[in-house]
């Protein structure tokens, strides 16, 4: 009896072992993955490279795909080559975060024409035919603006002048071309407001800087500064070193430093008090990209533009919890 017992959990068991190795997902043979080709912009702020990591984190084999990511360190001219490259390798899709919004037709109809999608991340394209781009994913930067200068309107609410540097981001790129319009806007609806610089930082901690020294270097006959209003987290951290290194102090009764993207950083030097308002933009858009291509995948036709959901934070509103939630 013991024998035939034995003998049936032995089978039960095979059994149980052959159906789970049948259940394990098939990885993908190398041929079925679908190939990406993708174009980034560089890797000149923290969000620049949570945004590379969130797409590198999703397009990855195991998951079905082989990524071919090409960084075209800021230059438009890498990205037109490397947009030609996938075509030449007749890529599935084309992912493109767009450095600047012109100068985009000539490439993209070459792709239309070899009949490869473009999804574009992150920042927009200026292009006549909007048939170029299947879908876009990122974010509203005018609406970014809004947040910060509602911000600004409300803290500044009963100073009688409001004295406003400016820091840019890259000239002609989305992000910089929505967060400046909202300032120009605000500062056309409030006659208290002055602004009294306007200069390039690139988005990189190191130019603010340069230009920021440049600046202030003739402190003495400078007006009061009361908001340096810069369009990214970088920026930010150039322009306090700057304002610090002549004797200025950022935070509750000195300088309000506006900034943009909440990465870690940011909100740290928000927690101490260094940055006053620090507006979310969100670079984990991988699994948004992904969503497009799956729906394309199933032979529907994806939304032509989604915005991510953003928040903003001051002092007040970071806990040692939220810096702990935060995955950038
Ligand atoms: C915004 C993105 C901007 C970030 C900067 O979506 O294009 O570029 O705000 C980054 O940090 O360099």
């Amino acid at each position: 009896m013991k024998r035939k017992a034995a003998a049936v959990l032995m089978l039960i068991l095979y059994t149980v072992f052959v159906f789970a190795g049948c259940n394990k997902p098939e990885e993908p043979k190398k041929d079925d993955l679908i190939v990406i080709g993708m174009s980034q912009v560089g890797a000149e702020s923290d969000w620049r490279q949570a945004d590379t990591a969130s797409m590198k984190s999703v397009f990855t084999e195991a998951n079905g795909y082989r990524l071919l990511f090409e960084d075209a360190r800021q230059d438009q001219e890498n990205q037109f080559v490397a947009i030609r490259r996938f075509i030449q390798q007749r890529v599935d899709y084309i992912v493109v975060m767009p450095i600047t919004e012109d100068g985009w037709d000539a490439v993209l109809k070459e792709a239309k024409d070899a009949g490869i999608p473009v999804i574009l991340v992150d920042r927009m394209v200026n292009v006549k035919d909007d048939n170029l781009i299947t879908a876009h994913v990122g974010s509203d930067f005018y609406a970014e603006g809004k947040k910060a200068t509602d911000w600004m309107k409300k803290k500044y609410a009963s100073a009688e002048e409001l004295n406003i540097v400016h820091i840019q981001g890259t000239k002609g790129s989305t992000a910089q071309i929505g967060r400046t319009s909202a300032l120009d806007d605000a500062l056309k609806a409030n006659n208290t407001w002055k602004l009294q610089a306007r200069m390039d930082g690139d988005f990189t901690e190191a130019k603010t800087y340069e230009v920021m020294k440049e600046y202030l270097s003739n402190r003495e006959t400078l007006p009061k500064i009361d908001v340096v209003y810069c369009e990214n987290d970088n920026s930010a951290y150039g322009a306090i070193k700057a304002l610090e290194s002549f004797g200025y102090t950022c935070g509750k009764n000195g300088v309000s430093i506006v900034s943009f993207d909440a990465t870690y950083n940011a909100l740290v030097y928000c927690q101490k008090g260094k940055i006053a308002l620090t507006v979310e933009c969100n670079p984990l858009l991988g699994p948004l990209v992904e969503s497009v291509i799956r729906t394309m995948e199933e032979g529907k036709v994806p939304e032509k533009n989604r915005y991510v959901e953003e928040s903003a934070f001051e002092p007040e509103n970071i806990t040692e919890d939220l810096l702990a939630s935060r995955k950038y």
